[in-house]
């Protein structure tokens, strides 16, 4: 039996609707449609653009035609709230925003780290949905909070509720109960009515609303089915992983990066050392490190007024620039906000000694060895603090394009790496349609068998890079 499903996929920068096509050793894609994800500063504050983003899904759902589920994924810990009326109250507030400033310490200083990591086993990034939440006081009418995919799927609906990869994410989840942390939420002075009931990643939604059914041309029978809503999950879901001995990085404006584990690693150390333990599909366990990802490169090209065409030539140069010249920890938060990346990555070599890129090609080759370096000691320590041994490390996203970053990261790890598919995300969320659907094979053994998937073998010098991760103070 094959299916065909629309997999809705937000990014941070650009959002899809791919078409899947899922049977016994058949898996192909197609993009229906492709849009710019571009956030809007507001009064001092930056918002996504939520409903222009659900016209482009609808958009897209008319482009993708006949299928037999939908299913969507975004980018995590952000959300709507919604009145009495089930009305959006204001506009999504961008993560990247600077209202969380210092809310994160109140919070810890509050409650305590060790009640906040042994609750939730949520690393402490400061755009967390709760210290969100608690950047400013609730709006009195405020009756339901959605994240932004559960928000999606109840304007094509009707129907709420909070799935769990994503709900995992809000700090506000109990990861070993595997329920709303209730006891904490109120703890923190929020409503425990404001989370909807946790829904399962496979489980129904709902089908169209009818009016949703008559714009898009699709019928309203049509199933819209939780996926693993946060887009990390979707990505880990399809990694073409052949046993349980794997590190994966998902690669794209993040660089999420980690192993994949059956219960949560609470552990001091492991809270001291900036692991997370979200939820994936399955009630597995995503255990890993947010590193800057892509975004470096990303805010550099627009920095310079550079096109992602221009990213190929820039590459190419990068690759024979000189190696270690200049390094930069790629987990710290100085890079978060929007802003003059390369003056901000020139500052932080200067205050840690060292010379400055000098120029395009060596500010890439400085933000790509760092990632590499991040991808290492991320894969290392989570290997480290959970005992999951990795012989291969699997790089999914659109980062498993960029070959440069590819092969860095297999010299710095010391292993292979595994490239593919870029499209992992949407590849996620369509597998869980289909799985919901009745199909029964596995995933994972279905990726490696259909899709491109590039391999790197490590090169020699291992010494070179123990010494370039002691430099900016990374095992
Ligand atoms: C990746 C991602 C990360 C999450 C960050 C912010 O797209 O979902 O997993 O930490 O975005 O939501």
């Amino acid at each position: 039996m094959a299916g065909t499903y629309a997999a809705v996929d937000l990014g941070a920068s650009s959002g899809r609707v791919m078409v899947a096509r899922v049977g016994a050793g058949e898996l192909t894609l197609r993009e229906a449609h492709r849009f710019p994800n571009e956030p809007v500063r507001v009064a001092g504050t930056l918002h996504w653009d939520v409903l222009g983003l659900y016209r482009e899904v609808l958009a897209g759902l008319r482009a993708a035609g006949a299928c037999d589920g939908v299913g969507i994924d975004s980018w995590a810990v952000d959300y709507g709230l919604l009145d009495e009326d089930g009305a959006l109250i204001g506009n999504p507030v961008h993560y990247r925003d600077g209202r969380t400033d210092g809310v994160l310490e109140r919070v810890v200083a509050e409650v305590g780290a060790e009640t906040l990591y042994g609750v939730s086993g949520l690393q402490f990034l400061p755009f967390n949905t709760v210290y969100q939440l608690l950047s400013s006081p609730l709006p009195p009418q405020a009756r339901t909070l959605l994240m932004v995919p559960d928000l999606l799927a109840y304007w094509l609906t009707g129907a709420t509720g909070a799935e769990v990869t994503n709900a995992s994410t809000t700090g506000l989840y109990d990861v070993r109960a595997g329920a709303w942390a209730y006891p904490l939420i109120e703890r923190l002075g929020l409503p425990p009515s404001l989370f909807p009931p946790l829904r399962p990643a496979g489980s129904a939604v709902g089908t169209l609303r009818a009016d949703v059914a008559a714009g898009t041309g699709l019928p309203s029978s049509l199933p819209v089915t939780a996926v693993g809503s946060h887009d990390t999950a979707s990505a880990v879901f399809a990694v073409p992983a052949a046993d349980e001995r794997f590190g994966y990085v998902s690669c794209g404006t993040w660089s999420l990066a980690g192993v994949e584990l059956t219960a949560p690693v609470l552990s001091v150390e492991s809270r001291a050392a900036g692991f997370t333990n979200e939820v994936g599909v399955d009630g597995t366990i995503r255990y890993l490190r947010n590193i800057m990802g892509l975004w470096l490169l990303q805010e550099s090209l627009r920095a310079w007024g550079e096109t992602a065409s221009s990213l190929s030539s820039l590459l190419a140069a990068a690759a024979e620039a000189p190696p270690f010249a200049a390094l930069v920890d790629p987990g710290d938060q100085e890079f978060l906000p929007p802003g003059d990346m390369p003056a901000r990555i020139a500052a932080h070599c200067e205050r840690t000694g060292q010379r400055p890129p000098a120029g395009r090609a060596e500010t890439v080759r400085c933000i790509l060895e760092s990632l590499a370096l991040g991808h290492r000691a991320a894969i290392r320590e989570a290997s480290r603090l959970s005992g999951r041994a990795v012989d291969v490390v699997h790089i999914v996203g659109g980062g498993a394009r960029n070959a440069l970053l590819c092969r860095l990261t297999a010299d710095a790890c010391g292993l292979p790496v595994v490239a593919g598919p870029v499209e992992a995300t949407a590849i996620g969320n369509a597998l869980v349609q289909a799985r919901a659907d009745g199909y029964d094979d596995d995933p994972r053994d279905l990726v490696r068998r259909t899709q491109e998937l590039v391999t790197y073998e490590p090169r020699g010098d291992e010494t070179a890079w123990d010494r370039a991760a002691a430099r900016i103070g990374l095992p």
